[in-house]
């Protein structure tokens, strides 16, 4: 597929097709380019050095069914101060955009992160509310939001982290996604001035392309031996993602060896070639009709997968596991 954008006089539809294979609705526009979160370059590490032996489509780290996972970040932009009723309250939205995911893609976890620095060793009280209604106030007050969570942090370094699975399958629904509402203040209450701590907030979302997630087929003990350079067998092919142009998406890898399989299916067709039982019969009607019947195809009858970290289209950074990238081994079909 990566031949085609090379060699294609029409690159733009090529490029669509390939972002498709990649289940990308369109190619990814990152505006900024923020940090990537640890986690997930480690996540990407381990992947790589154990992709020939581990389930793409669970991940490990978290104990769930997936094969995408992404760090969504906080959009949300309304913060108010004090209200009659709680003086010494700060509130912060938090916005979530649900709609990164596919309608394909089924979620199997949401996890929110919260991390609070403040200037100095003290105690806060956190109450986290799912906004049901936008009111006039603001973004819901009163009877227009729920309580998810309330609990004491720990400053200077504090954090708080909640499962909201459930809230975020909710959101997808159009219209559903009203975001949530952060409610910090001192705890105990002081009655002093006080400085409301940074809050940075992000959504861990892990899901599943059922469609990124075949079953693995068994990995044979069988391998090309050496054979002349006519013969079908993997040829290198390095894909860098700069010739592609997309080196402002794809944070890792830079690029990858694809390889291809070429060559010949001679008769009489070796074992070593892996054929068949039809592709040795095609080779024998082919040695005798060579106009008539052609010799069979060389292709991959192993491939491997790679995974993928990108930024979306909304800045959020990606992991991505894509089955059958990189061809292994090539047999004669
Ligand atoms: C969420 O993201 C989508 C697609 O990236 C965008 O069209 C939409 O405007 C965003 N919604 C909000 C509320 O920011
Ligand atoms: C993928 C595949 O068909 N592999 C076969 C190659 O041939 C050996 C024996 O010659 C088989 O054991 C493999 O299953």
């Amino acid at each position: 597929i990566f031949f085609i954008i090379y060699n294609s006089c029409n690159p733009a539809a090529q490029e669509r097709l390939l972002l498709n294979t990649l289940g990308l609705p369109v190619r990814p526009r990152p505006r900024s380019h923020g940090p990537v979160p640890p986690l997930l370059w480690k996540m990407l590490r381990r992947a790589e050095s154990q992709h020939k032996a581990s389930d793409l489509c669970v991940v490990s780290e978290f104990g769930v069914r997936g094969n995408i996972v992404r760090f969504v970040q906080d959009q949300g932009r309304v913060s108010s101060g004090p209200s009659s009723h709680c003086p010494e309250c700060v509130e912060r939205h938090l916005f979530f955009n649900m709609s990164v995911l596919e309608s394909v893609e089924q979620l199997s976890l949401a996890r929110l992160e919260l991390a609070f620095r403040g200037d100095r060793p003290s105690a806060l009280s956190a109450s986290l509310f799912r906004v049901l209604r936008a009111t006039l106030k603001g973004v819901g007050r009163d009877g227009a939001r729920k309580l998810l969570v309330s609990q004491s942090v720990q400053l200077p370094c504090g954090s708080l982290r909640l499962d909201l699975t459930g809230v975020a399958e909710s959101w997808r629904r159009p219209g559903a996604n009203l975001g949530l509402a952060l409610v910090v203040q001192p705890s105990p209450a002081s009655g002093a001035p006080w400085r409301a701590p940074e809050v940075r907030a992000s959504l861990v979302v892990v899901t599943l392309n059922p469609l990124h997630c075949r079953s693995r087929r068994k990995r044979s003990a069988y391998y090309l031996p050496v054979t002349p350079s006519n013969v079908c067998k993997p040829r290198r092919l390095y894909i860098d993602f700069k010739d592609v142009g997309w080196q402002d998406w794809i944070i890792a890898p830079q690029g990858y060896v694809a390889n291809y399989c070429h060559g010949e299916c001679p008769f009489p067709l070796s074992e070593s070639l892996n054929g068949t039982n039809h592709a040795i019969l095609q080779t024998l009607v082919h040695s005798f009709d060579p106009k008539g019947t052609p010799q069979p195809c060389c292709v991959p009858i192993k491939l491997s997968p790679i995974s993928m970290l990108y930024y979306d289209n909304n800045d959020n950074v990606v992991l991505r596991h894509y089955e059958d990238m990189v061809v292994d081994e090539c047999g004669c079909r």
